[in-house]
């Protein structure tokens, strides 16, 4: 008999893995460093709490942090607080030099990749992705569709609060050559830039229910405290953007988006309008992530434009 109760425990386990959506996570973590963006902690924050994912590894890029072994140590501390330690978690690319070479990033998403087909949720430089499609061009096609935080439409100018701040799309400025290698892999792309994030916003409102909740939650709303500060300063909002949570909430609440199918896409150089000129000389033309129904391209990409206003309310609720 108890060996029949262990036998049922196992196969339902089995089953409620398989039946979640199995997604890897590469990012560039930098949440507790002082003055620097939570997002990407929000979007592993997420990837833990929901019940419909399989989080099956987590690796680090260049970005908010420039050496990507200190972001394997937060991203450890933050599957601690969810006592998931047996995530394993890969160092990646410290520049965007490193694009091609065998990195324990590179290594350990080919591994996962030859095991099963899995959801890319790239929150940050392309480059530890371009390495695998370029040294494994046959993997491409077990990668169901890889989600990137970044683009824009041609014809789209994305000011954001009240200062009027057209950001810098960090994550395609920051390696051009492994955004094209990404392109044109064909792999299936999707794009969640910020012309859908303008209005979903982290405010004093949610952190206040995280602060009383449990543990792990207080511990995200107090190292949120002060980006959100610096938010009210500049752009002027009464909360921050979670830029790359809303990649992870796509797959758990994919509703909430209005999105564009097989849109063309490609890097066109246009007019810089960005606000900080990090990108490139501000009125020069510079290259964008581009997806335009009007562009005439080989590349086909999904591409969505807004999100439902109420969604990082539900977000943040279905952790309570
Ligand atoms: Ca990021």
């Amino acid at each position: 008999m108890k060996a029949f109760i262990f036998l049922m425990i196992v196969l339902v386990q089995a089953f409620s893995c398989y039946s979640k959506e199995a997604i890897w996570i590469d990012y560039d973590v930098a949440v507790g460093k002082i003055i620097r963006d939570v997002d990407d902690g929000f979007a592993l924050f997420h990837a833990l709490e929901s019940k419909k994912l399989n989080l099956v590894g987590v690796s680090t890029i260049f970005g908010n942090i420039k050496n990507p072994e200190k972001m394997v140590k937060i991203t450890k501390r933050l599957l601690e607080l969810h006592d998931r330690l047996d995530i394993p978690v890969y160092r990646g690319a410290y520049s965007a030099q490193d694009l091609g070479v065998m990195t324990p990033a590179v290594l350990g998403l080919i591994e996962a990749l030859e095991k099963q087909p899995l959801t890319v949720l790239a929150m940050g430089r392309l480059t530890n992705v371009a390495s695998v499609v370029s040294l494994r061009p046959d993997l491409v096609s077990n990668i169901k569709e890889l989600l990137v935080m970044g683009g824009r439409q041609k014809e789209y100018n994305s000011a954001v609060g009240k200062s009027e701040v057209v950001f810098w799309d960090a994550n395609i400025d920051g390696d051009f050559e492994s955004v094209r290698k990404v392109i044109e892999s064909n792999v299936k792309l999707r794009m969640i830039p910020t012309e859908s994030m303008k209005k979903s916003i982290i405010t004093r409102k949610h952190l206040k229910k995280l602060n009383k909740s449990f543990k792990r939650h207080r511990w995200l709303a107090r190292k949120s405290v002060v980006w959100k500060k610096i938010w009210q300063i500049y752009p002027r909002m009464k909360g921050f953007i979670p830029w790359d949570l809303f990649l992870v909430s796509y797959i758990t609440h994919p509703e909430d988006f209005s999105c564009f199918e097989g849109i063309p896409t490609d890097l066109v150089k246009l007019k810089n309008d960005t606000t900080f000129n990090r990108s490139g000389e501000n009125g020069a033309y510079k290259y964008f992530l581009t997806a335009s129904f009007s562009l005439v391209s080989n590349f086909r990409a999904s591409y969505c434009y807004d999100i439902r206003p109420t969604h990082v309310d539900e977000i943040i609720n279905s952790w309570l």
